[in-house]
């Protein structure tokens, strides 16, 4: 587990994005997949990113830095959010595009996929857009605690063949804390000089 993970950067806009010169690894998703949930368990505070059952609660790029392994998770707005505008939904997929095109410092992007449905088209139009980039895809499924094992594993299967896996994506529960050890090993191990 991370020794801290504090916030150090919020980002709502293209011409604020800067340069953060640190390892990233970015939680992307649909909106209440969890992502921000799953940033409070890794960093072992509850109320570190606002969570909401409202989807659409993370409106911007938060940027939390993990002491001290020095690497930033980035914590991003979720997708496929139907109920704000569509203005307001272009501007965060154009914010969201040039966070992740040519940024050399991102190692990753963490694809959280709801647990308890088979693959969706939104979340394959994701991956496929993160692959494009070049960029590393780690499938992550949440809310595990929710889903029946038969139905999880069933789903997870189905993601694996998809993503033509080795593994298949590690199903991890915010709530009850399954995996998520296994989970930040995962994001240790990509770090470019592991610790010893
Ligand atoms: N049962 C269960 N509920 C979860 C889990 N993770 C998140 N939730 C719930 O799902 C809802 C959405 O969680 P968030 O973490 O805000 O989701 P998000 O992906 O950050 O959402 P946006 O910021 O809107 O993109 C909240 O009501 C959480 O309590 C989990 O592992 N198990
Ligand atoms: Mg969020």
């Amino acid at each position: 587990m991370p020794s801290t993970v504090i916030l150090e950067k919020t980002i709502y806009t293209i011409d604020q994005l800067i340069e953060m010169p640190l390892p990233q690894l970015a939680l992307a998703g649909r909106s209440n997949v969890g992502k921000s949930s799953l940033l409070n368990r890794l960093s072992g505070r509850k109320n570190l990113a606002k969570i909401s059952s409202t989807p659409g609660k993370t409106r911007s790029l938060n940027f939390y830095k993990v002491s001290p392994e020095d690497f930033y998770l980035v914590d991003l707005p979720g997708y496929g959010y139907a109920r704000c505008s569509k203005s307001e939904r272009d501007k965060w997929a154009k914010l969201i595009a040039r966070y992740l095109q040519n940024n050399s410092w991102l190692i990753g992007v963490v694809a959280l996929l709801d647990s308890r449905l088979p693959p969706q088209v939104m979340d394959m139009e994701l991956i496929g857009y993160i692959t494009s980039l070049g960029v590393d895809v780690i499938p992550v499924m949440t809310k595990a605690d929710k889903c029946k094992q038969n139905a999880r594993h069933t789903n997870q299967a189905a993601w694996q063949r998809l993503l033509h896996g080795e593994k298949p994506p590690l199903l991890v529960s915010s709530h009850s804390g399954m995996n998520i050890d296994k989970l930040w090993q995962l994001f240790v191990q990509r770090l470019p000089h592991p610790p010893a």
